[in-house]
């Protein structure tokens, strides 16, 4: 008899993305467990395993059909020039960064014709090359496998094109952002075809947990007494809802209740502009799951 099919999710195995990858999965729901090597995790409560990897392999397995599905950072995606595309599902909301252009403080840019003959350092030369030729640019490109920062001062290159989160390796290096070329941040990616059909109820429910899981990381649940009269205000004050829930208050025709689910963060400056509108009694909860 042949085993159950099993679903394969490709995550970096250690680095920025991993240990957020596999709480994602955790908070979805799926008790991941070590396996009997470092390369495949298990999830116990469900025929699910982790295939535990270098970023860079990512795309290429689940464009393979390797791997079910991936998380990786869009970057990484971006300048995949083999093999099959995955099909990007949906962003995850972190491993936030941009790959940007940055050049010696003092360097004159004025757009991206500023960049016309020049040297450029990166690890990114297909996304490079495809800003450059969007641009109508010839420039030389170095590709370089990291510590692209130090290239002007080694004078390999007189720009560098790389990933910027804070901002602090290019300040330390004497370096300014002048442009950006692309925004990252992790992605869910699957291939097109599941390695065993059997498996498309199982790929649907992670899909539909992974973006409970996601909207319910930022969403809150308001709640607030309001002035009848200014519902209309508060509302729109609340930051990513739709359709409040309004119901009347006991021996009140003035006030009523309000519940809402904000898709977004809600800051202190929101509830002030909300007690300053007229309400009262304002509670901010956290949501654990949505669906
Ligand atoms: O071993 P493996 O190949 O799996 O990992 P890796 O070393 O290639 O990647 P890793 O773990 O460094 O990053 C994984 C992913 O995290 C990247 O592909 C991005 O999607 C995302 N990410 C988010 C970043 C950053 N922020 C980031 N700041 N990846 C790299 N950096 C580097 C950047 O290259 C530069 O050297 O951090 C430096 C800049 O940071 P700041 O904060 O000084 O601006
Ligand atoms: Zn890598």
């Amino acid at each position: 008899m042949s085993r159950p099919p099993r679903l394969r999710i490709a995550v970096q195995k250690s680095g920025r993305l991993a240990d957020k990858s596999q709480s994602l999965i955790e908070a979805a729901g799926f008790r991941v467990v070590k396996g009997a090597n470092d390369l495949l995790y298990k999830i116990e409560n469900a025929p699910i395993d982790l295939l535990r990897v270098r970023d860079d392999d990512i795309p290429t397995f689940v464009g393979d059909g390797v791997a079910d599905f991936g998380i990786v950072g869009r970057n990484v995606l971006e300048e995949r020039s083999e093999g099959a595309p995955p099909v990007e599902v949906m962003p995850l909301g972190f491993g936030r960064c941009e790959l940007r252009i940055a050049a010696p403080k003092g360097f004159d840019y004025a757009g991206p014709r500023s960049l016309e003959g020049k040297r450029i350092a990166t690890s990114y030369p297909n996304v490079l090359k495809k800003f450059l030729k969007r641009n109508d640019i010839r420039a030389d490109i170095v590709t370089m496998r990291g510590a692209v920062e130090v290239a002007p001062r080694l004078k390999l290159a007189q720009v560098i094109c790389d990933l910027v989160s804070t901002g602090a390796t290019l300040e330390t290096n004497g370096l300014e952002s002048v442009e950006t070329i692309l925004e990252s941040e992790a992605v869910l990616v699957r291939c097109r075809t599941l390695s065993d059909p059997a498996l498309e109820s199982l790929a649907e429910s992670l899909i539909a947990r992974i973006r409970g899981v996601s909207a319910s990381r930022d969403a809150k649940y308001v709640m607030m007494n309001a002035p009848r009269a200014r519902l209309e205000e508060l509302t729109a004050i609340l930051p990513g809802a739709d359709a409040p829930t309004v119901t009347p208050l006991a021996g009140r025709e003035d006030i009523v209740a309000v519940h809402a689910v904000c898709q977004e963060s809600v800051f202190w400056e929101t509830l002030e502009r909300l007690k300053a509108a007229g309400a009262s009694a304002i509670l901010v909860l956290p949501i654990e799951k949505m669906m």
